[in-house]
């Protein structure tokens, strides 16, 4: 067995190099704006029920449109896409409202929140990873799945949590990862395709979003309080508002990150 799996070892590092040798510059020209179907911000499934809830909009209208990439130095990976792919760094819909900015309680929670028993699911298809932005718990198990008939190298980033790096050659290959510090946020990258690249936040406590396609996001569940809330984005940077909850009631607060006119 022993030598069967050093077998396997060599075999990943070659095709990795053999990969890395073939692949290019990953982004091309900007292109127009990545629009899709628009769709609300999924809840966290860990949020409680009960409390009041934190609703907004993430907007970034008139700014610089998303960037198309070529996958051509991995034919697997370009032979996966009929259209146009682009890096969902600024995913916008047609009024300027912003997608995968990550929302979330900056400060003003107490008490301990358990991770919940689900796994957070990071997936690698069409050589992109799904979703490009999330949240989990401290101590929740992660799941990362090769869903691509074609080698990935996930390797995660974290400054406070512990570094991995581990190469999927397989379609249908998992393995599971628990952080076990809080950090925003921890950046993913496939070493094989530059253009892959995910963000996950790893809090401890599930008061959180992702702002949809329509921009919208939702924090439900939140005890009663004064909070601060941070809208996070991979290109656009932070910004935080204060907010009160009451019981039952609905706090509203939008993020604009549209360049002064
Ligand atoms: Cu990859």
């Amino acid at each position: 067995m022993k030598s069967t799996r050093n077998l396997w070892s060599l075999l990943t590092v070659a095709l990795i190099v053999t990969l890395v040798g073939a692949c290019g510059g990953g982004e091309e020209a900007a292109a127009p704006s990545q629009e899709a179907a628009s769709q609300p911000a999924p809840a966290p499934a860990a949020a409680p029920a009960g409390g009041g809830a934190v609703t907004g909009v993430v907007i970034y209208s008139n700014g610089d449109p998303d960037t198309a990439i070529s996958m051509d130095a991995d034919p697997v990976c370009a032979s996966l896409h009929g259209e146009a792919v682009h890096t969902e760094k600024i995913v916008t819909d047609n009024t300027g409202n912003l997608a995968n900015a990550f929302v979330y309680v900056k400060e003003g929670l107490t008490g301990s929140h358990p991770a919940p028993s689900t796994s957070h699911v990071l997936n690698q298809e069409g050589c992109q990873y799904t979703p490009h932005v999330s949240g989990m718990q401290v101590g929740q198990k992660l799941l990362i799945k090769n869903s691509d008939p074609t080698l990935h190298n996930v390797h995660a980033m974290p400054t406070v949590n512990k570094e991995f790096n581990k190469g999927q050659p397989f379609q249908g290959m998992e393995f599971e990862h628990q952080f076990d510090q809080p950090e925003v946020m921890v950046k993913f990258k496939c070493d094989v395709h530059p253009w892959m690249s995910s963000f996950m936040a790893v809090l401890d406590h599930p008061f959180f979003s992702v702002s949809g396609t329509d921009g919208s996001f939702e924090i439900a569940g939140l005890p009663p309080g004064d909070y601060v809330i941070e809208s996070w984005h991979e290109e656009l940077g932070t910004k935080t508002a204060n907010v009160t909850v009451t019981d039952g009631g609905t706090a509203e607060v939008s993020f604009d990150y549209s360049p002064a006119g």
